[in-house]
């Protein structure tokens, strides 16, 4: 990378979304003046949006957090002292090592948002160190369902492989032009359809960017993902559509699907999914005689209680079509020869920790190895299955986005004491005992998708000073590590631990900044050699172990929320293509793009209940009410209210608490019916009605 283009030079932004596009940065005097698209990035190839453009101002904003703060007042009131590093690290080590002395290591919960660089391997690194088994995650609503039900049902994590050569692509639940979700650069579909690949798009709204280049779509009720699926296999198997050379030597059970999908004509599942039996049959056709043909898949298929075998039901279409690990299809991506992620974070000095995780108590699935936030938060309110009293939050603004704002709060208020590092005050922050301001993006040496399956890992070197008392979380990590574990595991220099990762490679820090990205190497249809890592062999269509999972053996539908007369409209979740989660509203250019959180309906249901554009509606469920402008969306299904994720008013200042309850989805939201393989809530396809603000 380095210098590049008249003193600009190269990076991978980062922590505005996955990341993964190369921008060119121009710095004067010690600051970031101008950010630039890089048309030699190897996934972005000149793109960038609007969040990487306006990721430098989140470095000089004046309410940026700039010292370590102590709580003052009650939690809940920002009511705080300015501290020394030195006495926020004398406190941290001593509440957490008298919680460990009283209670044992799991007492202390580590906390984590979506991954954002190195700092969460870090974070694994230091729980496991410290001997507590939980570091808590909201994994189980984001990836997690998709890595370990590809564990169990192909022995990998099937990813989409746009740089092959797709000719057909199916965007499942996911927006991919609004989120480069799994760090697949939008620009790469794009490529793929500007050669002819047809488009499928499975969403109860189509959004403008898949508008002139679609084939199909198919506008799915929320939550009704799996019937779909279900729907699709029958035609595929009943229309013999199926890689037949595929399914014989290398699929487990097929005679045992084909019989189960009897049960799932289209005529049968067009009521449940909301969608022509003709379409979902045309749908099934297209994708099994267009090959190589690829799933991209977002959170959609995750957010849902029945979030397992709605992706086994996924991995089944693509195992019986062939599309399975070959160039175009699902593939698992070679990772680059870099240190594993297990042996960063020493997880052979923790061999007891799934036992001890919270979740090993409610029967999760094996591989899980984070801990789902509804547990923790049972774990701190009902002191089961053993006390939880401290919490690290690291990158994250639960208060926001874990399911069930009030339990979350209830949790806050519980804990004897929390820490939490960010870049900003949050709602979130405003229940911590301790708040530690972090470096960020550009300011310190970082790895960008190590450990994310998606087969590379991408160079962001620091390019500023941070502020004189802004720390960077490995930076933060390492001290930490040094007085409350075994000091041996931990540095003088915390870029030591960047080092460890690349030797492997034979790189040096320097050299690997240079670099800029490491590949692992493409590899296809490994499985001819090896077969696949499942107890048979092969693609387990029906699941070997299922009895011992206790989970059953093939994907069955049922639907999860009951019917409610009081509430006649499904509510589901979107991001905002223009902030991340709960992030960055008080970015200025931003925020003068999206300046109200808009909820979205159809013509024919803002018509129904007597609703305009632009005015202020209450969404109500059976679990609480929040407020968002109308937007009318003639391509979103009727009866479906789209609500976007992770509003919270920064400009009212933090005196008023933000107004966090306001307008945040998950007051929402609830853990009443959790997953049993990954304790996942309903997110998506929730009861709910609406009316105007009077
Ligand atoms: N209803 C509903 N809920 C959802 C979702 C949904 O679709 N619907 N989506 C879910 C998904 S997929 C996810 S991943 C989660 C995300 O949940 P979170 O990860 O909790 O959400 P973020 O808003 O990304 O929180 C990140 C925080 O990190 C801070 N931050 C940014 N950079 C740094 C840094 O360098 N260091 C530190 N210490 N902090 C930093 C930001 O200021 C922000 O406050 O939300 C989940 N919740
Ligand atoms: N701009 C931006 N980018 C992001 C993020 C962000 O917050 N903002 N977050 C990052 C993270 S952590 C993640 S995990 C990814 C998520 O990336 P995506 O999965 O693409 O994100 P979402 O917007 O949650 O959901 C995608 C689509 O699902 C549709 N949908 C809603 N309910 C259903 C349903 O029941 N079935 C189907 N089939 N579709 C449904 C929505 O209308 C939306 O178009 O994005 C990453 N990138
Ligand atoms: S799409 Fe994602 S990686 Fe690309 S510039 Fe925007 S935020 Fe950054
Ligand atoms: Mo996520």
């Amino acid at each position: 990378m380095g210098k590049d283009r008249k003193g600009y030079q190269r990076t991978y932004c980062g922590r505005m979304d996955h990341g993964g596009c190369s921008l060119l940065v121009k710095v004067e005097m010690g600051k970031v003046v101008e950010i630039l698209p890089d048309g030699e990035g190897p996934l972005s190839r000149g793109y960038i949006c609007p969040k990487g453009l306006a990721s430098k101002e989140k470095l000089n904003h004046p309410e940026r957090l700039k010292r370590p703060l102590l709580r003052k007042g009650p939690k809940g009131r920002p009511e705080w002292e300015e501290i020394s590093w030195d006495k926020a690290l004398d406190i941290i080590e001593e509440r957490f090592l008298g919680f460990r002395e009283k209670f044992g290591p799991e007492s202390v919960a580590f906390c984590h948002g979506m991954p954002k660089g190195l700092d969460l391997f870090v974070m694994i690194r230091l729980a496991n160190l410290f001997g507590s088994p939980n570091v808590v995650m909201v994994q189980d609503v984001c990836h997690a369902p998709r890595e370990i039900a590809g564990l169990h049902t192909c022995g990998f994590y099937p990813v989409a492989d746009l740089k092959g050569p797709a000719r057909a692509l199916i965007l499942w639940g996911s927006n991919l032009s609004g989120t480069n979700e799994e760090g697949q650069v939008f620009r790469l579909l794009s490529e793929r359809l500007k050669e002819g690949a047809r488009l499928i798009v499975v969403d109860p709204i189509l959004h403008r960017s898949y508008k002139d280049r679609l084939d199909i779509f198919l506008p799915v009720n929320p939550g009704s993902d799996l019937a779909l699926a279900l729907g699709m296999i029958n035609v595929i198997i009943s229309k013999e559509l199926y890689d037949k050379e595929f399914v014989t030597k290398w699929c487990h059970g097929f005679q045992e699907l084909k019989e189960h999908v009897r049960g799932y004509v289209p005529e049968k599942v067009s009521p449940i999914v909301g969608i022509p039996p003709e379409l979902i049959q045309q749908a099934a056709i297209t994708y099994a005689t267009t090959k190589p043909a690829a799933i991209v898949w977002g959170n959609a298929i995750e957010q849902i209680p029945h979030n397992f075998p709605t992706i086994r039901s996924l991995i089944i279409l693509m195992a019986i079509t062939g599309n399975l690990d070959i160039a175009g299809g699902n593939i698992q991506p070679g990772e680059p020869n870099i240190l594993r992620p297990g042996e960063f974070v020493k997880s052979r000095l923790f061999p007891e920790k799934t036992k001890k995780m919270l979740n090993s108590y409610y029967g999760t699935i094996p591989r899980l190895m984070t801990v789902p936030p509804a547990y923790f938060r049972k774990a701190v309110i009902e002191g089961k299955p053993y006390k939880v009293v401290g919490a690290y939050f690291q990158a994250t603004n639960p208060l926001i986005t874990w399911a069930d704002s009030r339990l979350t709060e209830e949790a806050l208020l519980k804990l004897d004491f929390v820490v939490l590092s960010d870049v900003y005050l949050t709602p979130t922050a405003l229940y911590a005992d301790i708040v530690l301001p972090a470096a960020t993006q550009f300011e310190f040496n970082d790895i960008g998708h190590y450990g994310l399956g998606h087969g590379f890992i991408l160079a962001r070197p620091k390019l500023v000073e941070p502020p004189p008392h802004c720390w960077p979380d490995i930076k933060i990590l390492n001290e930490l590590g040094r007085r409350i574990t075994d000091p041996k595991y931990w540095y003088e220099d915390y870029e030591d631990l960047l080092k460890e990762i690349l030797g492997p490679a034979g790189l040096t820090l320097e050299e690997f900044m240079e670099v800029g990205i490491l590949e692992g190497k493409m590899d296809y249809q490994k499985y001819k050699k090896r077969g696949f890592k499942t107890p048979t062999g092969k693609v387990e269509l029906y699941l070997s172990r299922a009895e011992e999972l206790g989970v059953s053996p093939l994907p069955e539908y049922k639907p999860v929320v009951p019917s409610d007369s009081n509430y006649q409209l499904s509510m589901t979740s979107m991001k905002e293509p223009l902030f991340l989660h709960s992030s960055y509203r008080w970015v200025p250019s931003l925020r003068k793009l999206v300046t109200y959180p808009k909820a979205l309906l159809s013509p024919k249901t803002a018509d129904l209940y007597g609703v305009k554009e632009g005015d202020e509606i209450i969404i109500e469920t059976p679990y609480g009410s929040i407020t968002h402008i109308l937007e009318i969306n003639p391509d979103l299904k009727d009866d479906v209210v789209i609500v976007k994720h992770g509003w919270w008013y920064p400009e009212v200042g933090s005196k008023e608490g933000y107004h966090w309850k306001k307008s945040n989805i998950n007051m929402l939201t609830s853990i009443n019916i959790l997953g049993k393989e990954f304790g996942t809530p309903n997110l998506r396809g929730i009861k709910c009605k609406i009316r105007k603000l009077d």
